[in-house]
C-alpha cells in the first residue's frame, strides 16, 4: 500500500486527487491550514473519525511558509508520493498580493523541495513529487502552447510559477530526484473556488434563475481558456509519478473557448438570456491579460496515455446542475429564516 502527502488538499485538485488516491488504496496524508473557520468543505465525504482504524485520510497541520514543519512532516509520513498543489492560486489577487504570492508559491515550492531532498536521502526510499505548474507561465506567448514553447509570464502568480518549476527541473537535474511539473491548462469543477470565472457565472445563474440576484458583473469577456474538468486532470498527476523517468508535461484538452462562449453555453443551459443579467466592470480587469490559451497535450497522449474523458459541454452543464441545487438549498434555508451570505459580490 502506497503513501501520499498532499499540500494543498482542501482546494478543488486537493479533494479530487485525495478521492482518487484512496480510490487506489492508498494512505492519503493532507497539510491543511490553520483557519478561524472550517476550511474542509471539500473533503467532509471523505474524511472519516480519526479514531476509525480503516480511514484512509489523514490530516495535519502545515503550511508552506513553515520549512520546518515540511521537513517534521515528510519523515513522520514517510510518503512516497508527494503532491504540492499548494497556492495562492488566484492571479487577479496577486497583483495585489505580489509578495506574499511569490512567499507561497515560488518560495513555498523551495522549502518543500529542499524538505523532499532531504528526505530523499536517507528515507531508503525513492519517493516522487509532483509540482503543479500553471498554463498561466505561458502567458503572452501565442497558442496552440507545448512543452517547448517559451514562458511568459503576465502576473506575479505566474511569475511564482515559472520559479517553481525551474527549482523542480533544477532540483531534479542537480541532485538526480524524482520531481514532475505538470503544466496544467485551467481545469473546472463544481468544486471550483467562487471567485475563478467559471464557477462565478455558474454559481450566479443558480441565484438568478430562483430570482434571489440580477445581476451578474465581471471582467473582461473576450479572454480565451482551454478549460478541463478537475477530474480527469488529476489523474494525469497521478500518471506522471507512475512513470520509470521525471519528466515535464503539458496537460489540456486542446479546445479553447471564450468567457462569452462559456456565458452563452452555461446561461443556455440553465434557461436564461445571460446578456440581461451580465455587466462588465472594469474592477475584475487584469493589468496585464492573459488573452489565449490552448495547449497542445500531445506529449501526455503519448507517453502518459492521457486524455480527457469529460467534454467542454458535460463540465458546464454539471456546473449548473451543481449550482442551481445549490441556489435551491439556500432558498429553502432562506425561507425558514436562516442567514445566507450575499454572493453578488464576489469580489476577484
Ligand atoms: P485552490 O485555490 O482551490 O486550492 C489551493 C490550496 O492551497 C488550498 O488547499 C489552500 O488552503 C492551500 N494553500 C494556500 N496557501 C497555502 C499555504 N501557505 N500553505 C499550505 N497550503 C496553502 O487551487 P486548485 O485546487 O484549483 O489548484 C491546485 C494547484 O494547481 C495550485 O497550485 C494552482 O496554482 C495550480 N493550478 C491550478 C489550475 C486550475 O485550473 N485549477 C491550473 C494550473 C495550476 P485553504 O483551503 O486553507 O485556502
Ligand atoms: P485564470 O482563471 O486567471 O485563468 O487562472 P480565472 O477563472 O480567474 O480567469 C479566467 C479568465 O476570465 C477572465 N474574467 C474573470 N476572471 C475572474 N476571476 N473573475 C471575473 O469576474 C472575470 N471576468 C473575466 C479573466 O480575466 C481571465 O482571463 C486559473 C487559476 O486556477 C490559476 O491558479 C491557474 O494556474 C490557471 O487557471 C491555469
Amino acid at each position: 500500500m502506497k503513501t501520499a502527502l498532499i499540500s494543498g488538499i482542501t482546494g478543488q485538485d486537493g479533494s479530487y486527487l485525495a478521492e482518487f488516491l484512496i480510490q487506489k488504496g492508498y494512505q492519503v496524508h493532507g497539510i491543511i491550514r490553520r483557519s478561524s473557520s472550517f476550511n474542509t468543505d471539500r473533503l467532509d465525504h471523505i474524511y472519516a473519525d480519526p479514531h476509525a482504524s480503516s480511514r484512509q485520510l489523514h490530516l495535519h497541520y502545515g503550511d508552506l511558509a513553515n520549512a520546518a514543519r515540511l521537513s517534521q512532516l515528510l519523515e513522520q509520513i514517510q510518503p512516497d508520493e508527494v503532491y504540492n498543489l499548494a497556492a495562492q492560486s488566484h492571479v487577479r489577487v496577486s497583483f495585489e498580493q505580489a509578495e506574499y504570492t511569490a512567499d507561497v508559491v515560488a518560495t513555498g515550492a523551495l522549502r518543500l523541495l529542499e524538505a523532499f531532498r532531504q528526505y530523499a536521502g536517507h528515507s531508503g526510499k525513492s519517493p516522487k513529487l509532483y509540482q503543479a505548474g500553471s498554463s498561466e507561465m505561458f502567458g503572452a506567448t501565442p497558442p496552440p502552447q507545448s512543452e517547448a514553447t517559451p514562458f511568459y509570464p503576465r502576473s506575479p502568480y505566474a511569475v511564482s510559477k515559472v520559479a517553481a518549476h525551474w527549482y523542480g527541473v533544477n532540483f531534479r537535474e542537480a541532485h538526480g530526484l524524482f520531481i514532475c511539473n505538470g503544466i496544467l491548462f485551467n481545469h473546472e469543477s463544481p468544486r471550483r473556488g467562487e471567485t475563478f470565472v467559471t464557477r462565478k457565472i455558474t454559481r450566479a445563474l443558480g441565484r438568478i434563475k430562483l430570482g434571489m440576484q440580477d445581476k451578474l458583473y465581471l471582467g473582461n469577456l473576450d479572454a480565451r481558456r482551454d478549460w478541463g474538468h478537475a477530474a480527469d486532470y488529476v489523474r494525469a498527476m497521478w500518471l506522471m509519478l507512475q512513470q520509470d523517468t521525471p519528466d515535464d508535461y503539458v496537460v489540456a484538452t486542446g479546445q479553447s473557448y471564450s468567457v462569452r462562449e462559456f456565458l452563452h453555453l452555461a446561461g443556455g443551459y440553465a434557461g436564461l438570456d445571460w446578456t440581461r443579467h451580465v455587466e462588465v466592470d472594469p474592477r475584475y480587469f487584469r493589468p496585464t491579460e492573459v488573452d489565449y490559451l490552448q495547449g497542445d497535450a500531445a506529449k501526455a497522449r503519448r507517453i502518459l496515455g492521457w486524455a480527457p474523458e469529460i467534454s467542454f459541454e458535460e463540465l458546464v452543464r454539471a456546473m449548473v446542475d451543481g449550482d442551481l441545487e445549490l441556489a435551491r438549498q439556500e432558498q429553502t434555508l432562506l425561507r425558514a429564516g436562516h442567514l445566507v451570505p450575499s454572493r453578488g459580490a464576489a469580489h476577484a
